[in-house]
């Protein structure tokens, strides 16, 4: 389901609303959270802004910090006084990767909304292409490592089969004619009329599936990815990280099922802008 690059990216005009040929490039907010990141952090801000710059769009990334305390935020800082488009909330106190996310979008005004990992598991190099997908009308656009194409080789086979499972729960959860192969992944942009004023978990890791579930997307497109390992610092995803998937997973099965008022846990909404 990849898009089909037929003309240089910059080159092209947008399709805007009903009855309106074409419309300025959309603004990308762009969240990179991190916890304890810093021997990663500085090199995907090279890559993210390097894949971005050619587009020649309003961008802006904004790294959401959990107070790592291991100098994530002072290369950060040290990066945002020299391109005021990278941004640095730092978050104290708090921890939890969807809330990260979730503050992020709250703090800028773009049109569309993206998440992508500091550890450069996910390729920056492939944002343009997801870019390109929201900008040319799809209402969400997932790097995949279950579409034709993606991959994880790296993985080991328990980590796959987990992960498979994981997914396969996904599946009488997700609508019908909008189901995503990878809902999963921690590499997606959105459009923010599509999630605004919705109320999104703000524990777990998982925040995608929310969106897949809740949000007013009509349609998607998913971008393969090959899916690496870490190479620097650690990784987080850890037992409470699953304890945090089954409550989510939990919390949408009740919804579906109308089973009485949703399980009580912390969920934040994105407000409108303009
Ligand atoms: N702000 C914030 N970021 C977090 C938190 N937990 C994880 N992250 C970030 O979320 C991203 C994903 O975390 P990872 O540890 O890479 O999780 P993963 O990719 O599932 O696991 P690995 O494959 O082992 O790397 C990274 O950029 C982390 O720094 C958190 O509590 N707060
Ligand atoms: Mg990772």
């Amino acid at each position: 389901m990849t898009l089909q690059i037929r003309e240089p990216f910059e080159s092209r005009s947008f399709p805007g609303p009903a009855g309106v040929p074409e419309c300025a490039p959309l603004k990308l907010g762009l969240v990179i959270p991190t916890l304890r990141e810093a021997g990663n952090i500085a090199r995907v801000l090279g890559m993210v802004r390097a894949a971005l710059d050619p587009l020649r769009i309003d961008y802006e990334i904004v790294v959401v910090d959990d107070d790592s305390g291991d100098g994530t935020g002072d290369v950060v800082s040290r990066i945002a006084r020299q391109d005021g488009r990278v941004r640095l909330i730092v978050r104290k106190g708090e921890r939890g990767l969807s809330g990260a996310v979730l503050d992020g979008w709250h703090a800028t005004d773009a049109q569309v909304l993206g998440v992508m990992d500091a550890d450069l598991q996910h390729p920056p190099e492939l944002l343009p292409e997801l870019y390109a997908a929201v900008a040319e009308g799809r209402d969400l656009a997932i790097g995949s490592r279950y579409a034709p194409g993606g991959a994880m080789d790296e993985w080991n086979s328990v980590r796959k089969l987990l992960s498979a499972a994981a997914v396969w729960a996904t599946w009488p959860l997700q609508r019908r004619r909008l189901r995503a192969k990878d809902p999963m992944s921690g590499f997606f942009l959105v459009r923010r009329d599509c999630v605004e004023n919705l109320p999104f978990q703000r524990q777990g890791f998982k925040l995608l599936l929310d969106v897949l579930v809740r949000s007013r997307i009509r349609s998607l497109q998913e971008v393969p990815i090959a899916f690496g390992l870490r190479t620097a610092d650690q990784s987080k995803a850890n037992f409470r990280v699953g304890c945090d998937y089954a409550r989510l997973l939990f919390r949408l099965y009740a919804r579906k099922l109308g089973f009485g008022r949703e399980a009580a846990v912390p969920s934040s909404t994105i407000k409108s802008h303009g």
